[in-house]
């Protein structure tokens, strides 16, 4: 079972406090900032809906119906639009520009995530004051209850480190003052402040919890106690038992850009998803990190390393161009997918590729795997572009994730996507409080079965 190494659980609450205390702001909270925002945008929604409610978004095609809803547009999001061929844009700000405007740690060039969710909240670029408080306001929230940290020292070593956070996420619904405000009686119209609590209760406690399967499961059971004084990244860093500033650089950059990718992808859209069911943050994040744990989504990030150790066994030292064609053409024509390429939507190299690689080019440039993945970036997009089918060459986020951790000597791989999911969680919490501060229904598609599709066509199935 997990233990703190350092400072006794009351110590560290009244460090929290007196850390609470001293960075609090005069400047508005990011409470009273959504909801001073609030009225504004509900206005702007319904005015929209009055203008053009019954207009035609599109038309829907069979084909997007059995083909997974490529392309079909039937979700609000306003954290981020993605473009085929643009990229992401968060609230309007791609990564390069997010990177310059968003707060950042003394001495550091990276974004910090605590900002990143501030963005996608509100829309607004927060001081650097604001991000401190809000920093120190996770702090304050971090504490685990007992019951989850029992459950994880209980859970068998061979479990997926993916399927032990969906374990633990679910157990901390205990915590949700929305469950409990539901069941004394709740008007709707409140219901997006107990989200935003339980939100910001879920991220604080994140890093804890994450913490602590990586060191069940990988080492000594024993987590670094929170420190009030580090930013999110470095604190979490901290807890995993990385204490170098240049690995805490490496957490703020993964934690902001893996947040949010508009919200069609599976542990967006499922987030949402059962949140409408007013099932509580907790169980609905649960069931996005559930989504997550998929080797097409953000499982592709352990995959990919396997992968690349397995190419760099078959190549040896002195591999070249020509072997690692026939590797990659030995994976397609074995029917597996070429882990970290391709895109559901995108059309070009996946931007949150190319923050990393500039990483990679500052951090390491003399790497061995990071020089493999570059050569993989220079051969596999034309290898995969002579399958006709496949709509996208070009490497995803995942490609390059696995390669700056092996590094930093992060090298278990199948906890990667659990590094992902806390980031995730960054971007797709906000847009729950916004499902529930605009009012947002049940989310209930109609679904046909073959046989009514071909009548409505009339059509005579052979
Ligand atoms: N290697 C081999 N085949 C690929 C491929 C790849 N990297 N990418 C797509 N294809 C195949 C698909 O499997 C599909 O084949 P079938 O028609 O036989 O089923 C065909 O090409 C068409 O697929 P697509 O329209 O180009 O892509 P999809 O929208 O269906 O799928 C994705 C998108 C990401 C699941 C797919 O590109 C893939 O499997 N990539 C590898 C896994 C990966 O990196 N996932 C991470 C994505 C990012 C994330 O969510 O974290």
């Amino acid at each position: 079972m997990y233990r703190f190494s350092r400072a006794s659980t009351a110590r560290t609450a009244r460090s929290f406090r007196l850390a609470l205390r001293s960075y609090s702001t005069k400047e508005p909270t990011l409470k009273e900032t959504f909801a001073a925002s609030l009225p504004h945008k509900i206005e702007q929604v319904k005015a929209l809906r009055a203008a053009h409610g019954e207009d035609k978004l599109q038309e829907t095609t069979m084909n997007m119906v059995y083909g997974g809803q490529r392309g079909m547009i039937n979700l609000i999001w306003e954290g981020s639009v993605l473009d085929p061929e643009e990229g992401i844009k968060f609230r309007g700000y791609s990564i390069p520009e997010i990177s310059e405007k968003l707060p950042k740690a003394p001495n550091s060039s990276q974004p910090l995530p605590e900002g990143m969710f501030w963005l996608l909240l509100t829309g607004e670029i927060p001081t650097a004051a604001q991000v401190k408080a809000l920093s120190a306001e996770l702090h304050a929230r971090s504490t685990l209850p007992e019951h989850v940290s029992e459950i994880l020292a209980h859970t068998p070593k061979d479990l997926h480190p993916m399927a032990q956070l969906c374990l633990a996420v679910n157990a901390l619904e205990s915590e949700s003052s929305f469950a409990k405000a539901y069941d004394r009686g709740l008007a709707k119209s409140d219901y997006w402040q107990y989200v935003f609590e339980d939100s910001l209760d879920l991220i604080a406690k994140l890093p804890t919890v994450a913490a602590i399967i990586y060191r069940n499961v990988f080492h000594d059971g024993v987590v670094a106690a929170t420190d009030a004084n580090l930013d999110y990244s470095a604190n979490f860093s901290k807890q995993l038992g990385y204490n170098s500033e240049e690995f805490a650089e490496l957490m703020r950059m993964y934690l902001t850009i893996h947040t949010d990718h508009e919200g069609g992808n599976v542990s967006a859209h499922t987030t949402h998803l059962v949140g409408s069911t007013l099932s509580s943050p907790y169980l609905s994040l649960a069931a996005g990190f559930n989504g997550l744990a998929g080797p097409l989504h953000g499982k592709a990030n352990q995959e990919v390393l396997g992968w690349l150790l397995k190419l760099k066994e078959v190549i040896g030292a002195n591999g070249g161009k020509a072997e690692v064609e026939a590797y990659l053409r030995e994976t397609l024509s074995s029917g597996r997918v070429v882990p970290g390429y391709g895109h559901a939507v995108l059309r070009k190299t996946d931007p949150r590729y190319s923050a990393q690689r500039l990483f990679a080019q500052k951090h390491l440039p003399d790497f061995p795997l990071f020089k493999l993945v570059s050569q993989v970036y220079e051969i596999a997009p034309k290898i995969l572009a002579e399958k006709q089918k496949i709509k996208n060459p070009w490497p995803n986020v995942d490609a390059h994730s696995g390669v700056l951790l092996q590094y930093y000597g992060l090298t278990e791989q199948s906890y990667y996507t659990v590094l992902f999911a806390v980031s995730r969680a960054f971007g797709v919490l906000p847009q729950l409080i916004i499902d529930r501060a605009y009012g947002l229904p049940l989310e209930r598609p109609k679904s046909f079965s073959t046989e009514k599709l071909a009548e409505k066509f009339k059509f005579k199935l052979p």
